[in-house]
Parts: structure tokens; sequence; C-alpha cells
């Protein structure tokens, strides 16, 4: 018989699993600092206009790719973990991807791309069209890379595919690209543009050509009507309307709360998400809630992490260990602050596995 191309987990054999996983990181990607005013980050796509890297004569926003943060997840060296990218507009995957993380052994981290109306320039009514053009056109496929026993595998939510067509449409929906289309050489930029952008496609088709998860294809099952609403962060805060970060931090809640209920600690990079739900001293969280330097959220979620499960080897704590969610954007986690990411995925999904003396809750 010939082996099935897709495997859809359910909700409820995902939280049927015994295992369990304490640390895991939530990078939102709105391909800049937009939250000290619309800088470049490495995650800017080329020729995307920001305030430091402006579209003028000569040169026309942006000069350079994309950076890829995943890939280097891949080959850590890590005993267990679990890697993908998500997108709001396709919430069940985004919730179920959060879910599998969190009762997958060792390091997980999410990337979610997270639409910015004042930087992108888009009417605030487009972010769920430009979300979807984003993962149709092969912009943003959506994926995941499970580590297990040291090694990689990388599976499709849906088969890759990479348009062209609809990528101008995402290029063409945006302000911060609209420069491109009154130069003379507008033909040679959208070729460059979309030329890298294939580029990147095409190296994650080929990494999970050589490393394949097995079956390829793999979705989530999920009752949304069974879900309950979550209860961690408050509806007032002071996100621009429109924007991704509120979309993502409903989600990440949502399936976090599935799997922990209010046994959680979230700790929060600067950023727009923590600016806006930290206002005036009316935090809109429920749940415990860390602010700290805008560089290094990953070394002290991971210390959180850590420092829960030592007490409780020391017989110090005796109520089940919270999860701890790490969450930055772009500029906190790919730039300044990747050493400090790099450092606690690698430490939780090693030594954390590893270690045999510092107790866990179950199955690992
Ligand atoms: C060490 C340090 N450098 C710079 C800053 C200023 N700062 C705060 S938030 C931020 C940009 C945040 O960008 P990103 O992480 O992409 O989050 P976004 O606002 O886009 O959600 C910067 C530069 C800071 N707080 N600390
Ligand atoms: S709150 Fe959201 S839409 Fe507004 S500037 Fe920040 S990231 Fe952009
Ligand atoms: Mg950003």
């Amino acid at each position: 018989m010939a082996e099935p191309e897709e495997r859809r987990i359910s909700l409820e054999e995902m939280l049927a699993r015994p295992t369990n996983n304490y640390f895991l990181c939530i990078n939102y990607d709105n391909e800049a600092f937009m939250n000290t005013g619309i800088q470049e980050s490495s995650a800017t796509p080329p020729f995307a206009s920001t305030t430091t890297g402006p579209d003028g004569k000569r040169i026309p926003g942006k000069m350079g790719v994309k950076q890829d943060i995943m890939t280097g997840m891949a080959f850590l060296g890590l005993r267990s973990g679990f890697f993908a990218t998500a997108n709001p507009y396709y919430y069940r995957d985004f919730i179920g991807k959060v879910v599998d993380a969190l009762k997958t052994p060792g390091s997980a981290f999410i990337q979610v791309l997270s639409s910015c109306q004042r930087g992108w320039r888009h009417p605030e009514n487009k972010t769920a069209e430009l979300h979807r053009l984003a993962t149709e056109s092969g912009y943003w496929p959506l994926y995941s890379i499970r580590v297990t026993d040291g090694k990689p595998a990388y599976a499709f939510q849906r088969k890759p595919t990479f348009d062209e067509d609809k990528l101008m449409q995402f290029v063409k929906g945006q302000g911060r690209f609209a420069h491109i289309f009154k130069r003379p050489d507008v033909e040679r930029i959208t070729h460059f543009l979309a030329d890298a952008m294939r580029q990147r496609f095409d190296n994650i088709v080929g990494l999970a050509k050589s490393f394949p998860a097995n079956p390829p294809v793999e979705s989530y099952k999920i009752d949304m009507r069974r879900v309950p609403n979550q209860e961690h962060v408050a509806p007032g805060h002071g996100l621009c309307a429109g924007c991704g970060e509120g979309e993502i931090l409903t989600q990440l809640a949502t399936g976090v709360q599935l799997v922990a209920g209010k046994n959680v600690v979230y700790c929060n990079a600067t950023s727009c998400t923590e600016v806006s739900t930290s206002k005036d001293n009316f935090p809109s969280w429920k749940v415990p809630w860390v602010h700290m330097l805008y560089e290094n959220v990953g070394t002290v979620a991971e210390a959180i992490s850590t420092g829960f499960r030592i007490l409780k080897t020391k017989g110090l704590y005796d109520k089940p260990i919270p999860r701890v969610i790490a969450l930055g954007g772009d500029g906190g986690l790919y730039d300044i602050g990747f050493q400090f990411l790099k450092a606690a995925i690698f430490r939780a999904g090693t030594w954390g596995v590893l270690n045999e003396d510092i107790k866990q809750d179950s199955g690992i």
C-alpha cells in the first residue's frame, strides 16, 4: 500500500501526549522595528521603504534580502525541538502549532507573520487579505521542523507553491513598495524582488526534500466550537486597529490555554506588543507577564523556566511547573537579541532535555 501523503493531527491527540515542553519562543515578524518608528531590520524584505532605508532616487529602499531565521534552528545540534512558521490568517494551523510545540519535548520557536498597517502602509481592513496572499504566493510558506534524536524533519502545512502573480498582488497592496512602481527601472526591480523571494522559497523546499518528514504534509484538525475563548489577554490594548500582533496574541493565548490553563508566564521584549499591553499601569495581561530588556527575552524566559524546575527538584516548589512563553519582534530576535535567543533555544533543546537531575512534570 502507498504511504499516506498527508497526516492530520487532532487537537485531542496532541493534548493526550504524555510529553511536555516548558519553553516556547514566539517571534511576531512585522519586518521592521515598528515600535520605535519603522526602522529597517534584517527581516525587512528587499526594496521595502523604512525610515532608516527610505526610497530615494538612487537607492530604492532596503538593499539586501530578508534573513532566514528558521534554517539555523534546524541545525543547532539539538536533541529535540519544534520549529515552525505560522500566519494568523490560518488560525487553526497557528493554534495547532502552539499546542504541538508545548507537547513536544525540548525547545520550541514559532515565527509568525504579522502585518503592521502603519509600517507596511495599507488600509487597516486589508490585514487578512495580505496575510492570505503572503502564504498563497509562497512569500510565507507554512512549515514545521521537528528535531527528534538530533535529526531535523520538515513538513509543510499544504503542498508549497510559488505564485509570482500573487506575490505582486501582495507587494502592490502595500505602500512600503509603492515607489518601485514609479521608477523607470520597475521591471528590473520587480524581477530582482521576485527572484529573491523565489530563491528563499526554493531553499526551504530543497531542505524539506533533503530532510523530509513522513508524510511530508501535516495539518491540524481542530473543532473551534470546542475551544474555549482565551482568558490571558484582555480585549483592552493599545495596538493599532488591524494590527497583526493583536490577532497573534489572541490565537497564541488560545493555544497556550488549551495546554496550560492559566499556569503560564509570558516574557515580553520591548516592542509594539509590550508597549501596547502595558499602558498607564493598567496591563492587559490577566496572567503573570514580565517585561525585560529588548535584547534578552530568550535568556530571561529560559532562565525562569529552568528556575522553576530546579526549585521543584529541590522540593521548594510543589505545584505543576508553568509554561514560559517568550515574545519578541523581528528587531528583538533577529537582530540585537539573536545571540540570546540562539543560546536559550540550544539550552532548552539539549541540556533541558538530557539532564535527568532536574525534575520535569511528566513524560520527557
Ligand atoms: C538595547 C536597546 N536598544 C534599543 C531599544 C529601543 N527599542 C525598543 S523597541 C525597539 C524596536 C522593536 O522592534 P521589533 O522587535 O521588531 O518589535 P515591533 O515594535 O516591530 O513589534 C527598539 C529599537 C531598546 N529598548 N533597548
Ligand atoms: S501597533 Fe501594530 S500596526 Fe501599530 S505600529 Fe505597532 S505593529 Fe504596526
Ligand atoms: Mg518588528
